[in-house]
């Protein structure tokens, strides 16, 4: 099994010689596995658009190493901090049932590891199969600390599509020609909006479009007539991607862990957080073709960074003739002007279960979720602190509250020690005022209230969000990501949610399972879930600029009856704050 075109260029090689490597071979064996491994965060010289760049990543590599597994398998991951940040790692999309102590994301269900400590992370694969990834979370180390999480189906277990000759996982990342954590740190001093990236990436290698990639550009081998696999995870911190292959059309076959019924397509859209698995059938002529990525961008006036990262897509009968000599690029795929919202919803909307799904319909929570940026006033707007829009700072909310992440213990430590003070369980399940959502909205409703509210949710009970963007400073596609559940994405729509008309054209039937979802640009989207797994679960927008302003909140879902339905009690490296 082939998995993941990770380049090691040779200057860098020795730099990972002494090191912990960590390669994982899926054994024969019939029965469940467990996969130990070591993850070194450590900072390395990485050289990407001609600079060298003290990169922090895992065991020295950038992209991480990526990680095989089947479902059913255990995974016990040992991180030793060499680095000089506090992190966390977060197994996105994992349900880690029971397991809040095994989620990651710091400050809500664990303290960070210190420089200098460890922590492992254990947990097992229950019914989930495809693509999902790792990443740091705490701050803006995610920008660089990531890797693939491949779900194989167990042993003897086919996929529900032909068996493909190949696999290759594609992380679609962002890349900052500076310290990343250096560009948050200025974003928070100045207010304003973080400077955006110079460069996206796949596995790593910005491509041949860049000043001083060319070389590196990631290369995909294939034989004339056969079809492959592609993982396709968007990493990126802050932006939505629109990716396609020259000439070639895609079928999709699964989505965040979870199959899909096939379509196809030229062209998929892919919001942070998300995965797409396409199969990919090489019925061209033989050539280089490349494969690429660009913006999907719904913030209105705001800057983005523009740039088209690129692979190439090598028919192996093509490579002698063309190698030598060849003169001409490969052919650029057509990529969607970046505001194409028209062609990222109707690829979003096409996106099904592979069979039909049991949707909980008696709903005992009806929750409305009014999500979007915000401003916050200074007294002095001329202060260097306040350069956001006309002296002010930027912000974000979940129903008017902006989540602040506690910096004493974790919200799952005060929770299962009993601290009080860390956090309240008061967050409204509805805005606490009505208004246009996604109208002119008048500037005296653009400042949030800042606090650390959780909402309450019983064991087993059924869950409807209705996530609204507003268009407060702008409307914008939003990925929302809900940690510990896979949920059911019953419907969207744009503009103002209406309650009494809308519901009636839910998919019941075949909603796709999805754990990250847009909230369509001055639109809405809805989502069902039973509460099965107690824990406290982070709910946030993937992307990152918009977490850290506050565009999060958390569920607390209560013990049900006995050991099964509650949480397992803490294990004994748990970091404390
Ligand atoms: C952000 O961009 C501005 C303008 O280009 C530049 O002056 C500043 O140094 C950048 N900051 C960081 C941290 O990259
Ligand atoms: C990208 O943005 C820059 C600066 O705003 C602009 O000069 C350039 O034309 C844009 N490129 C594309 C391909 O849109
Ligand atoms: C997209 O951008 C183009 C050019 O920047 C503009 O002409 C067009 O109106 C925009 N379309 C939408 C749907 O906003
Ligand atoms: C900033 O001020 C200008 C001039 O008063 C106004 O036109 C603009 O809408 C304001 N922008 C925001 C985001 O408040
Ligand atoms: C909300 O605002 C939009 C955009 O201005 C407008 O088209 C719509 O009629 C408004 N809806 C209501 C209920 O006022
Ligand atoms: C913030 O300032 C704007 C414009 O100066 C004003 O309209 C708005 O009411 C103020 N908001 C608050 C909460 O003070
Ligand atoms: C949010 O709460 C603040 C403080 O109560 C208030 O000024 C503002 O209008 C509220 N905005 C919304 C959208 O509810
Ligand atoms: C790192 O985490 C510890 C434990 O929570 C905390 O005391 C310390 O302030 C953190 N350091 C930074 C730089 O955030
Ligand atoms: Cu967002």
């Amino acid at each position: 099994m082939e998995a993941y075109n990770l380049t090691v260029k040779p200057w860098c090689s020795c730099l990972l010689l002494g090191l912990f490597a960590v390669i994982t071979f899926l054994s024969s064996s019939a029965n469940a596995e467990t996969h130990y491994h070591e993850f070194v965060i450590q900072a390395r010289p990485v050289k990407r658009l001609c600079r060298i760049h003290n990169t922090i990543t895992v065991n020295g590599q950038f992209p991480g190493p990526a990680l095989e597994v089947r479902n059913g398998d255990s995974l016990v991951i040992k991180v030793v901090n060499s680095a000089q940040y506090n992190i966390t790692l977060h197994w996105h999309g994992i349900r880690q049932l029971r397991n809040p102590w095994a989620d990651g994301p710091s400050y809500v269900t664990q303290c960070p590891i210190r420089p200098g400590a460890t922590y492992t992370y254990r947990f097992t694969i229950i019914n989930q199969e495809g693509t999902l990834w790792w990443h740091a979370h705490s701050e803006w180390l995610r920008a660089t600390v990531y890797g693939p999480l491949n779900i194989h189906p167990k042993l003897g277990s086919p996929y529900p599509f032909s068996t493909p000759k190949q696999e290759y996982t594609l992380l679609l990342g962002e890349w900052f020609d500076r310290n990343p954590m250096d560009v948050l740190k200025q974003a928070l001093f100045t207010g304003a909006a973080p400077n955006v990236s110079d460069a996206y990436t796949i596995n790593g290698q910005p491509g041949d479009l860049y000043r001083c990639s060319g070389k590196e550009t990631v290369r995909i081998p294939i034989e004339s007539g056969e079809t492959v696999l592609l993982r396709i995870v968007n990493s990126a911190l802050n932006q939505e991607l629109f990716f396609a292959i020259a000439n070639h059309q895609m079928t999709v076959v699964g989505v965040d862990a979870a199959y899909t019924k096939p379509f196809t397509t030229r062209v998929i859209m892919i919001g942070p957080g998300q995965t797409t698995n396409v199969l990919l059938t090489a019925d061209q002529p033989p050539a280089h073709y490349y494969i690429a990525a660009r913006a999907y961008n719904t913030a209105m006036n705001a800057p983005f960074d523009n740039t088209t990262t690129t692979a190439i897509l090598e028919y192996k009968s093509a490579s002698c003739s063309t190698k030598k000599g060849q003169s001409s690029r490969p052919i650029l795929p057509r990529l969607p002007a970046y505001n194409d919202t028209a062609t990222a919803t109707a690829f979003t909307a096409g996106i099904k279960s592979l069979s039909q799904v049991k949707v909980p319909t008696a709903i005992d929570e009806n929750l409305f979720f009014t999500v979007g940026l915000g401003l916050n006033n200074c007294t002095r707007p001329n202060s260097p602190r306040c350069q956001g829009p006309n002296g002010t700072r930027f912000t974000a909310s979940i129903n008017n509250v902006s989540f602040v992440f506690p910096t004493t213990n974790s919200l799952m430590q005060a929770y299962y020690q009993g601290v009080p003070g860390i956090f309240t369980t008061d967050f409204p399940p509805v805005p606490p005022i009505q208004f246009n959502y996604t109208g002119n909205v008048n500037r005296g409703l653009w400042q949030p209230v800042p606090g650390t509210k959780l909402y309450k949710l019983k064991y087993g009970s059924n869950v409807q969000i209705v996530f609204q963007d507003t268009s407060i400073v702008t409307t914008e596609d939003h990925p929302i990501h809900l940690h510990g559940y896979q949920f059911y994405v019953v419907g969207s729509g744009f503009g103002n949610f209406n309650p009494s008309t809308d519901p009636a054209k839910f998919n019941f039937i075949d909603p796709p399972q999805r754990n990250t979802i847009g909230s369509n640009p001055g639109g809405w989207v809805a989502i069902r879930f039973v509460a099965d797994n107690p824990g406290i679960w982070l709910l946030h927008c993937h992307i990152d600029s918009h977490l850290r302003w506050g565009l999060a909140m958390s569920f607390l879902v209560e013990n049900g009856v006995g050991q099964s339905q509650s949480v397992i009690p803490p294990p004994a490296d748990l970091p404390q704050c």
